[in-house]
């Protein structure tokens, strides 16, 4: 029996997927005794290090589980399941780990690095192991904020390392017990192959065992994060009632009248996967007339997508509180659990997050805990919260005519103004606030928002390039990581960005519907130019 290790505390969808994908059967842990019992056991930590060494405590796992790890029984921890193995953590300090490990689990500098680290980043083996046979040369997803730390107590635990400003343990190993920080099941087909390799018990070459001296520090070349290309679905129910994926021209998606038709939301979003694109973004363009927990075809495409698509899956449209036609009331992280529960790794907030910033503002600058930013964060971890912002330029002759964050432009206005700010607007771009673009994304960060995806209504649809001047400022406003959107038209506009701005993700949509630009053919052009991708 193959079981998974679930304590209640997030999304796990994406394992059990992953595992159905590979042809093997799951049962759950619900007693302390199918840990004892279990012929394989998977534990995809999620959440943060506290609570889930604390929901094992209560659930009774923690004793079962230190003996099946003494006892050195097949295993495989993913991220918090790879950090509950050592003795504890900066994230939950006071909290003890399992303990099985020497050393501390640590929090990246976010004085130097974006945190999370999120994206595709490399291994550096330290040793051979049939696990990871070959995963030197891949790359695999990463998404956490705190890493174990490398030293002379555990080296003999450490399968690999990979490097993220510094050094950290990306894979432990020891006999048949195994954990790796990166993600395997959203890590394409590298990391479904080391999910099988577990599950068909290849995984342990134990050379301490086989009289072997592991060779320590095989692969010296520091790995890197890679940039990653994502595919964007705006998704919305046509005048027939079809659920399509559509594309506006500065957010306009009708053409003639009708709603542009450019495809099948999972049968693009697979075709994107097959392509290679690193993650999958469906926004729900019109989610915020609509009640999105109603709304079931979107959950459906999420669902079936999350089946078949392994890389990560994020979805935005409608998170917030609403009342239904029947007077029932859904909270925004009740609308968010339901899209993480149909197979979503990520949620991106448009419309309420400008709200909650504007909220946060007239508090003086703080949060109360009630926001959608603040409970999903809480719940499912920061990496899970994305912004989607909806900015348009207002051009100004000069940065005193107005109170905003404004920029001195290259792109003059219409009557050559040489001054604009941008203006957050909400309902996909229908009504402008009084709010600007780095209130916007500040409030949020401080709110606990994990990554900002930046649209530009302006570029959207014009394959004129990205808005350079708008990502600076995004960039130099905030640590966590920054995904531009909007405009891109030729591979060689992704170079552009990332020559110019240290972003960590490019978004584009029309030029992949359209089959104008392959995703591989953006991948080849930046790794021409040096800029380091997944292949
Ligand atoms: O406000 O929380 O309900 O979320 C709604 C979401 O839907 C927001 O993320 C908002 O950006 C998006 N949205 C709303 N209306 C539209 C529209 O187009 N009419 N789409 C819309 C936004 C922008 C990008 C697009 C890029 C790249 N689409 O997603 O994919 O601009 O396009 P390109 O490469 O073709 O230039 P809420």
């Amino acid at each position: 029996m193959i079981a998974l290790l679930d304590y209640g505390a997030g999304n796990v969808r994406s394992v059990r997927n992953a595992i159905a994908a590979l042809g093997y059967s799951l049962a759950d842990v619900r007693t302390p005794e199918d840990i004892l019992t279990a012929e394989r056991l998977i534990f995809p930590g999620v959440g943060a290090f506290g609570p889930a060494m604390q929901r094992l405590r209560e659930l009774g796992f923690e004793g079962p589980l230190r003996e099946y790890l003494r006892a050195g029984r097949p295993f495989l921890g993913i991220c918090i399941g790879l950090q509950s193995l050592f003795e504890g953590s900066e994230e939950s300090p006071g909290v003890a780990g399992l303990g099985l490990i020497p050393g501390l689990v640590k929090r990246f500098d976010n004085s130097v690095l974006s945190v999370p680290h999120m994206g595709w980043n490399g291994l550096r083996l330290q040793r051979e192991c049939e696990l990871l046979e070959d995963a030197g040369a891949r790359r695999f997803y990463f998404v956490h904020s705190y890493f174990a730390e490398p030293d002379a107590s555990n080296r003999d635990w450490v399968l690999a390392e990979t490097d993220y400003g510094r050094p950290f343990i990306s894979a432990v190993q020891r006999g048949e017990v195994a954990a790796v920080q990166f993600h395997p099941e959203k890590s394409g087909a590298a990391g479904l192959e080391v999910l099988r390799r577990f599950l068909a018990g290849q995984c342990i070459l134990d050379q301490a065992a086989a009289g072997h001296e592991p060779a320590v520090g095989s692969q010296s070349e520091p790995t890197a994060l890679a940039k990653r290309i994502i595919a964007c679905l705006d998704v919305r129910t046509n005048d027939h009632g079809d659920l399509v994926v559509t594309k506006g021209d500065q957010y306009d998606v009708r053409e003639q009248g009708e709603v542009r038709n450019l495809g099948k939301p999972v049968d693009l979003a697979k075709r994107y996967y097959d392509e290679g694109a690193d993650e999958i973004t469906f926004l729900n363009i019109t989610a915020f007339r609509d009640f999105p927990l109603v709304d079931q075809p979107m959950l459906k495409v999420l669902r079936r997508a999350s089946e078949q698509i392994f890389v990560p899956l994020t979805i935005g449209g409608g998170i917030r509180a609403f009342t239904d036609q029947n007077g029932q009331t859904y909270s925004a992280l009740g609308v968010a659990t339901e899209y993480f529960r149909s197979g979503a790794d990520k949620v991106s907030i448009g419309s309420e997050a400008v709200l909650i910033a504007e909220a946060f503002h007239a508090r003086g600058g703080h949060g109360d805990g009630s926001s959608a930013i603040e409970q999903i964060a809480r719940v499912y971890g920061n990496q899970a919260v994305v912004i989607s912002v909806d900015p348009r330029r207002v051009y100004v002759e000069s940065p005193e005519a107005s109170s905003h964050h404004c920029i001195q432009t290259l792109e003059p206005g219409p009557n050559g103004e040489g001054y604009c700010w941008f203006q957050c607007t909400i309902k996909g771009g229908r009504e402008g606030r009084d709010l600007d673009v780095l209130q916007l994304v500040q409030a949020c960060e401080q709110l606990g928002a994990g990554e900002i995806l930046v649209n530009s209504i302006d570029r959207d649809g014009s394959g004129r390039g990205f808005d350079l001047e708008l990502l600076k400022m995004v960039r130099a406003g905030v640590r966590i990581p920054v995904i531009a959107s909007s405009g891109a038209g030729c591979p060689e506009h992704f170079t552009a960005l990332f020559a110019a701005v240290d972003v960590e993700a490019a978004l584009a949509a029309g030029i992949f519907h359209r089959r104008e630009v392959p995703i591989a053919a953006v991948k080849r052009e930046l790794s021409d130019r040096g800029v380091s991708i997944r292949a």
